[in-house]
């Protein structure tokens, strides 16, 4: 029988059970599937820890994200086309949730398909090799309750370890001087730590936006962010101030590019994270910035150089959880024989190029997200995965980009439409500056 080893049970790994279920269920056979977790529960990014640095059996924490947050886009555009939030909820709920109820969310589809007995918890792949003679792959795990280190075939590897847990981490000069805490995003966890200080983040995307804005609700005295290409350029509140790069620390004095300086007492390094695979050999691993188009990535999933090889989910994200569908549905179908990947390596290398071309082609942000929705319609319309109305989740995001330039402070004050069941979201109970209990239970108040 056909085996098939999937890395990783986050939203992109599970994406992958879901869609080999769902095809079960329509009356397919499949192969055998044993999905590896090096976690003890399921969820990826989404299962939070209070950990930071090693885990309980010495591993890297997976973990990136950290208390109070919620999510950074609004969650009509990464709802499942084939699990509805009302669905889950048995009623619409607000747009932008916090992180418990979105594990909830990701956690009550996979139960309903009841796949969990395909997964190995707290176990880590520790390598994967290609076999040339047999055309397959021996994959090495370490299960950690058991203690054990065991090898097995795989006919076929699908890889979603995520690639946004193992943090880039540059040094400045004064760094090892600095009289205060140097953490980079991966290891912050709650921001009440740093209330009554002035914070410096380093970085100016995502992580810089959303951690400063965990600071500045929960207390922080200030807060100043540095840029190293462009400012992010939102009229932000009044005691938080963008600088241009960093270039030194001396004590707790920062010194700044444009020869200005700040006294701070706490350095968060928002520089994003690495594609990171210290289980795959060079024959096998994908080596790529963090950008829509992934370099060696034929339709963005099947490894050139290895088209028994496949990564869900390693592009950078507009669209997430539907787009991992998207993902997985291609290649379960690939891997079910219903849809072929072109035999002439060159046709592969050619996609690759003008995917990345195209991504290239401008660096206007409606244009990656329309680049993006493009590429989920796609591949969507090559397999069953419900179709949806992927230009009104594009059009979902252009407004909350508007909403963000309007009111960076209160832009998950805004709701929208699912595209899923057209049900509009209510507006949430509490204004998301004032909102500082982020449970489930709170949230759901609506
Ligand atoms: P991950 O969630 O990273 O899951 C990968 C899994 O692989 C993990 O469970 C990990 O333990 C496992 N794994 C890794 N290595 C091994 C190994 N060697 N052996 C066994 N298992 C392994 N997206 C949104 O849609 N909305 C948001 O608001 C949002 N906020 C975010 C905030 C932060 C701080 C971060 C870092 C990301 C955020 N994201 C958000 C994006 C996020 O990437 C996706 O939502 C999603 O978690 C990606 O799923 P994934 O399965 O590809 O990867
Ligand atoms: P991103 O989006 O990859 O952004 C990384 C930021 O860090 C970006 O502003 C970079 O600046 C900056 N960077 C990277 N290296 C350096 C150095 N050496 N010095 C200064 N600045 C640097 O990562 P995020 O963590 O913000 O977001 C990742 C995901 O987490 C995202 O999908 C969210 O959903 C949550 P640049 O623009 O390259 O000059």
């Amino acid at each position: 029988m056909t085996k098939i080893a999937v890395i990783g049970a986050g939203p992109s790994g599970l994406a992958a059970l879901r869609a080999f279920q769902s095809a079960k269920m329509k009356g397919a056979e499949i192969p055998e599937i044993v999905c590896f977790e090096k976690q003890s529960d399921w969820g990826g990014l989404w299962n939070y820890t209070w950990r930071t640095g090693v885990d309980e059996n010495g591993e890297p924490v997976h973990c990136s994200m950290y208390r109070y947050l919620w999510t950074n886009g609004p969650k009509e555009g990464l709802e499942f086309a084939d699990y509805s939030f009302e669905e889950h909820f048995g009623k619409q709920i607000a747009s932008y949730p916090p992180r418990a109820v979105m594990m909830d969310y990701i956690e009550g589809r996979v139960k309903k398909a009841n796949v969990r007995d395909w997964i190995r918890f707290s176990t880590v792949v520790r390598w994967v090799e290609y076999n040339e003679a047999t055309n397959d792959f021996t994959v090495t795990v370490h299960d950690m309750v058991a203690d054990k280190v065991t090898k097995d075939r795989f006919d076929y590897v699908i890889c979603a370890s995520g690639h946004f847990s193992s943090p880039n981490v540059p040094e400045y000069p004064g760094f090892d001087q600095f009289y205060g805490r140097i953490v980079h995003a991966h290891d912050f966890r709650d921001a009440r730590e740093f209330a009554g200080q002035d914070v410096l983040l380093v970085g100016a995307s995502y992580s810089a936006e959303d951690i400063g804005s965990q600071c500045w609700k929960y207390g922080a005295k200030t807060v100043t962010t540095s840029y190293r290409s462009a400012p992010m350029g939102f009229n932000w509140p009044d005691n938080w101030e963008e600088k241009p790069a960093l270039e030194r620390v001396e004590g707790k004095t920062a010194f700044f590019k444009d020869g200005t300086s700040k006294q701070v007492d706490a350095i968060i390094l928002c520089t994003g994270y690495k594609h990171y695979f210290p289980f795959l050999p060079d024959d096998l691993r994908l080596k790529t910035k963090n950008r829509l188009a992934t370099h060696d990535l034929y339709k963005g999933v099947v490894y050139v150089h290895n088209p028994k090889m496949f990564f869900l989910g390693m592009q950078d994200q507009w669209f997430t959880f539907n787009m991992f569908d998207a993902q997985a549905w291609y290649v379960r179908d690939i891997i079910l024989g219903r849809i072929d990947v072109p035999a002439d390596k060159q046709v592969l290398l050619d996609d690759v190029a003008e995917r990345e071309a195209r991504e290239e082609a401008s660096d206007d942000v409606k244009y990656a997200i329309k680049y993006q929705g493009a590429y989920v319609k796609e591949l969507i319309a090559d397999t069953d995965y419900p179709s949806f109305d992927v230009d009104g989740a594009c059009k979902a995001f252009f407004e909350w980009k508007q909403h963000k330039i309007d009111d960076i402070m209160g832009f998950r004050n805004n709701c929208y439409k699912s595209l899923m069941t057209g049900t509009m979201a209510p507006i949430h109970h509490t204004p998301w500056k004032d909102a500082l209990d982020d449970s489930m239970e709170a949230y759901l108040k609506n």
